[in-house]
């Protein structure tokens, strides 16, 4: 179980920090976040998580984007919820000031398999709900690089939690019919 007050606090800072953001698909970006916190707040309950640890998994969801694509920062993270949802944020988050995706992809891979079990569901449950149809405009290339991408973080991974790996490894097959 978790906590409804929470999740709330949670979605209404994120919901604001995020502003006017879209998604890819023209939605509100709201949508993603919840997307993503729906991903985990199945898992939990399907694992039986405990109250503490499900609110970490939860928030962290709902926050994982603020500090790579808002102005929210890490302190303000770690004053407003606490040091275990700012550093989780924080591993979460892509260092924009490594040069290729590829280093930026590894060292938030490396942060995160030093964080909790909750943390590291989060990055799973966010390429689940990313590993939707491909827009138009991405060639075979993109495809296959984004493919190799979610193989990485599930190798990297799996161990956080079986249904959220179970979850992806099925997105990864049905994905593998988007390549031309
Ligand atoms: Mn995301």
């Amino acid at each position: 179980m978790f906590s409804q007050e929470v999740y709330l606090k949670a979605l209404a800072y994120a919901s604001k920090a995020h502003g006017e953001q879209k998604t890819p698909k023209g939605h509100p970006y709201v949508v993603h976040i919840t997307s993503v916190a729906m991903e985990v707040i199945h898992a939990c309950e399907k694992s039986g998580l405990d109250e503490e640890k499900s609110n970490l998994a939860i928030v962290c969801a709902l926050l994982h984007d603020t500090i790579e694509d808002t102005d929210i920062t890490y302190d303000h993270l770690y004053t407003h919820f606490s040091p275990e949802v700012a550093d989780g944020v924080e591993a979460l988050s892509k260092n924009k000031n490594l040069k290729t995706k590829k280093e930026q992809m590894q060292d938030s891979l490396e942060k995160l398999m030093n964080q909790p079990y909750e943390v590291q569901m989060v990055k799973l449950a966010d390429r689940i709900t990313n590993l939707s149809k491909p827009p138009k405009h991405w060639n075979n290339e993109k495809k296959k690089n984004y493919l190799g991408e979610a193989k990485f973080i599930l190798s990297c991974l799996k161990n956080s939690n079986i249904h959220l790996s179970v979850r992806l490894e099925e997105k990864i097959k049905e994905y593998e019919e988007f390549m031309d």
